[in-house]
C-alpha cells in the first residue's frame, strides 16, 4: 500500500513528524496497528539496519531514525490487538551489564531489535545479573541480551549467564552478546548463543535463533 511505502521512506530519512502524520492517516485510513508496525514501521527500519551494517550510514543517522520510529510506535503500540501483540517476534530483556556505564551501543541495538519486531525491556546500564534474572521472571522473556564496553565488565556477561543458570532459566532464554571488546570467541567461551559485532547483525543474530530468519 502506497502509504506505507510512505511511511518507510519517511522513517528511513529520519522525518518523526511525517512519520507521526502518516501513522495517523493510515489508522485514519481503517489500517490496523499490526499492519502499520509490519508494513511501514519494520521494512523502513530495516533499511536503515541494512545501511547501518554497510557503513552507509552512522549512528547519529541511525539514532534520528530511531526517534521517527518511535514517533509512529508511539501512536500505534498501544492499539495493538492482543493477537498482534502475539505476534511480535519475542521478549528481548536487554542492559550493559554490571560495573559498565556506557549505553550508546545498548541503545542502538535495543532500536533495532525494537524496529524488527521484538518487545524491547531495556534495563539501562550497570545491570546486575539478578536483575537480568528478575527482569527474565517478571516478562517472561525469550532473550537476554547483554551489552559491555569494558575489558573489566565483559566478564560480568558470563556471570548473568551464570545467573540465570542458578536460576533454572539458562534453557528458556537465548542469550545474545556484543559490545566494542566482545568477539566470537569470547561468546563461545562463557556460553552465549549468539553474537554481533553490531546492532543490525544483533536483529540477524536475534532472529536466526528463533528460527525466523
Ligand atoms: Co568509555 N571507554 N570509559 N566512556 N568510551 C571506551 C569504551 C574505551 C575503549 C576508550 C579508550 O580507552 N580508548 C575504554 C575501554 C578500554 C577497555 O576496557 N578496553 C573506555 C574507558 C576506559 C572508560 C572509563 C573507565 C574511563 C575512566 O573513567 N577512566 C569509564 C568507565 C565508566 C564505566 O562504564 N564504569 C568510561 C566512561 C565513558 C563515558 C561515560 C565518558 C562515555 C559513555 C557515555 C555513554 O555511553 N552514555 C564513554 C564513551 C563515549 C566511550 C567511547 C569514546 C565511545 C563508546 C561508544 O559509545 N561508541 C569508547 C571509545 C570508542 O569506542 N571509540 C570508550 C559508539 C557505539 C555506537 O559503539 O558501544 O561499541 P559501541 O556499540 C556498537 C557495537 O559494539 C555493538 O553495536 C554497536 C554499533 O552498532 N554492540 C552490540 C554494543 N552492544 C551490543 C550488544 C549486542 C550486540 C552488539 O548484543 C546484545
Amino acid at each position: 500500500m502506497a502509504i506505507l511505502q510512505e511511511l518507510a521512506d519517511a522513517l528511513v530519512a529520519g522525518n518523526a513528524n511525517k512519520v507521526k502524520e502518516l501513522t495517523e492517516k493510515a489508522l485514519a485510513d481503517g489500517m490496523s496497528a499490526g499492519q502499520i508496525i509490519k508494513e511501514g514501521l519494520i521494512p523502513g527500519m530495516a533499511v536503515v539496519g541494512e545501511r547501518f551494517k554497510k557503513n552507509e550510514i552512522y549512528v547519529p543517522e541511525v539514532l534520528i531514525a530511531a526517534r521517527a520510529m518511535q514517533a509512529g510506535l508511539g501512536i500505534v503500540k498501544p492499539l495493538l490487538t492482543e493477537a498482534e501483540a502475539a505476534e511480535r517476534l519475542g521478549t528481548v530483556c536487554i542492559g550493559t551489564v554490571k560495573g559498565d556505564l556506557h549505553d550508546i551501543g545498548k541503545n542502538l541495538v535495543a532500536m533495532m531489535l525494537e524496529g524488527a519486531g521484538f518487545e524491547v525491556i531495556d534495563l539501562g546500564v550497570d545491570v546486575a545479573p539478578e536483575k537480568f534474572v528478575e527482569a527474565v521472571k517478571e516478562h517472561n522473556a525469550n532473550y537476554v541480551a547483554l551489552s559491555a564496553l569494558l575489558t573489566t565488565t565483559m566478564v560480568n556477561m558470563k556471570e548473568t549467564i551464570q545467573a540465570l543458570t542458578d536460576a533454572g532459566l539458562r534453557d528458556s532464554v537465548k542469550v545474545l552478546v556484543g559490545g566494542a571488546p566482545v568477539t566470537q570467541a569470547f561468546a563461545d567461551d562463557i556460553g552465549a548463543d549468539g553474537y554481533a559485532p553490531d546492532s543490525g547483525t544483533a536483529v540477524d543474530v536475534a532472529k536466526k535463533l528463533i528460527g525466523a530468519a
